[in-house]
């Protein structure tokens, strides 16, 4: 997999609240995106405590990452702070097999042979989580195309044209998605993966 992420604060902000991690693990690739809650340094201090204690569960547990303990980590990190919604991915190429967890609004796409738009849950890490945490699992498919972003960036976009413009470099294309598509009265992030 190759990866490219771009992200920029909200007008008027020096610092983004989204964070994101994208580290290659002994199972594959795990790949985080927070954003924190509101905007500026306290939203900045949320998401990248997240990263943090993702970080280091990714260096702790090698090939076995399992999403619902990072989860767990998270929340009980992010209590002191406004808190943050995460999405979480993990490609185990072993397996050949994804799987991600969502925790408030962030939006994750993924173009394969078969199309899939996994169903985040509601909740703020750090302060509510939803009842039932679900973790979506499906077939890693060369050429698999993996999208996660921010509610900062619109999702009108249109998968197919991403894909038939390849021509861009997965770094070119993130960097497009929040030119076009992010929106100014919130921070935006975007990550991409092929
Ligand atoms: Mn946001």
């Amino acid at each position: 997999m190759i990866f490219g992420a771009f992200g920029r604060p909200i007008e008027g902000e020096f610092v983004s609240g989204d964070a994101y991690l994208i580290r290659e693990i002994e199972s594959g690739w795990l790949i985080a995106l927070a954003d924190g809650l509101g905007h500026g340094a306290a939203a900045a201090e949320a998401s990248e405590k997240a990263l943090s204690i993702i970080d280091t569960c990714a260096g702790a547990h090698g090939s076995e990452v399992d999403l619902r303990d990072v989860l767990r980590l998270c929340h009980a990190g992010l209590a002191c702070t406004r808190g943050a919604v995460i999405g979480l991915c993990h490609l185990n190429l072993k397996d050949r097999v994804w799987s991600s967890l969502i925790v408030g609004n962030i939006i994750l796409r993924v173009l394969s042979d078969r199309r899939l738009n996994p169903v985040p849950a509601g909740g703020i890490v750090g302060h509510k989580l939803p009842k039932t945490v679900h973790v979506a699992e499906w077939p890693y498919c060369q050429g698999d195309t993996l999208i996660l972003h921010t509610d900062g960036v619109r999702e009108d976009y249109s998968m197919d044209s991403l894909v038939t413009e390849w021509g861009l470099t997965v770094q070119q294309a993130a960097e497009r998605i929040i030119e076009q598509y992010g929106a100014k009265t919130d921070d935006a992030t975007v990550i991409i993966g092929r």
